[in-house]
């Protein structure tokens, strides 16, 4: 999947200043935390061939074979808005350039965003976005974007680590067109979508709305959302706001504004 000529064309990848490659790592955005703290030029990215403890959000796993795209990517608090509006943000733009990027490697992919980090095919995950925040000496934000996609991995009929309380299925773009796909190449047009994002919201962040808007397949759907953190809510996703939270139209006509959580139609 990663032979050595793909390695090597991770040397040419746009916009990163250091790029490295592990045939398997625990999780990439834990060697990326690691780098922080070497110090190393950023923007820089860490690839991983497997993983044997790849991580998604509140200590979930993510299944992370051979074949799938496994990176996590460096960046400075210049990628974006300042914080504290940065916070909720980066996670779904960057879910919003990979849909950019995605568009041009399988155009005819039916790919939808799911708030916050999710990128789904049907009611298959294809994807999904691990955002941490590590602050630099002077208190600015440094990002850690680990990105999980299958691409050449099988997903149909596999098992796939699940919630307890998570039915939802996994696909890959091979499982999709029955094609396989050259990850280096892969990699490159995503990496060249995300700078064009990034550089978007950073100078125009009030747009972000009308952009998620494009893939949010969630609009206008009546929705449960479970915080994480013992609250939960019901309504119609009307959208979000620029700085990423959700919007969530009630029962009563009130909207209210969600930062963080998981939401499933209701
Ligand atoms: C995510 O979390 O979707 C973020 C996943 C980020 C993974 C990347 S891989 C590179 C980098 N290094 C890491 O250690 N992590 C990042 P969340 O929204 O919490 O979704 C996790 C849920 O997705 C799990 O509980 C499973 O139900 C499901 N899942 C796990 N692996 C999957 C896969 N390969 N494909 C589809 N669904 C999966």
């Amino acid at each position: 999947m990663w032979d050595a000529e793909s390695q090597r064309s991770l040397q040419k990848l746009p916009w990163v200043c250091h790029v490295e490659f592990h045939p398997t790592l625990g999780s990439t955005n834990d060697r990326a935390r690691q780098l922080l703290d070497e110090g190393t030029e950023l923007p820089a990215l860490v690839v991983a061939g497997q993983q044997t403890a790849g991580r998604g959000r509140l200590s979930r796993s993510w299944w992370s074979p051979p074949g799938a795209l496994l990176a996590s990517l460096v960046v400075g608090a210049d990628i974006g808005p300042e914080l504290p509006r940065a916070m909720a943000v980066v996670a779904p733009w960057t879910g919003v350039g990979l849909a950019d990027g995605l568009a041009r490697i399988e155009p005819a992919l039916p790919l939808w965003l799911k708030w916050p980090n999710d990128l789904m095919v049907g009611d298959a995950k294809l994807g999904g976005v691990l955002v941490e925040c590590v602050p630099d000496a002077g208190g600015r934000p440094q990002w850690i974007v680990g990105v999980g996609l299958n691409v050449n991995n099988v997903c149909v009929g596999k098992r796939v680590p699940k919630e307890p309380s998570d039915n939802r299925a996994a696909i890959s773009l091979r499982d999709f067109s029955g094609r396989s796909y050259p990850l280096a190449d892969v990699l490159g047009t995503l990496l060249s979508a995300l700078a064009a994002a990034y550089s978007q919201f950073r100078a125009d962040p009030e747009r972000f709305p009308e952009r998620w808007r494009i893939y949010c397949g969630l609009q206008g759907r009546r929705v449960r959302i479970d915080s994480g953190h013992g609250q939960t809510g019901v309504g119609v996703c009307v959208g979000v706001d620029a700085d990423g939270a959700l919007r969530l139209q009630t029962d009563s006509g009130s909207v209210e504004l969600w930062r963080h959580g998981t939401v499933r139609p209701a």
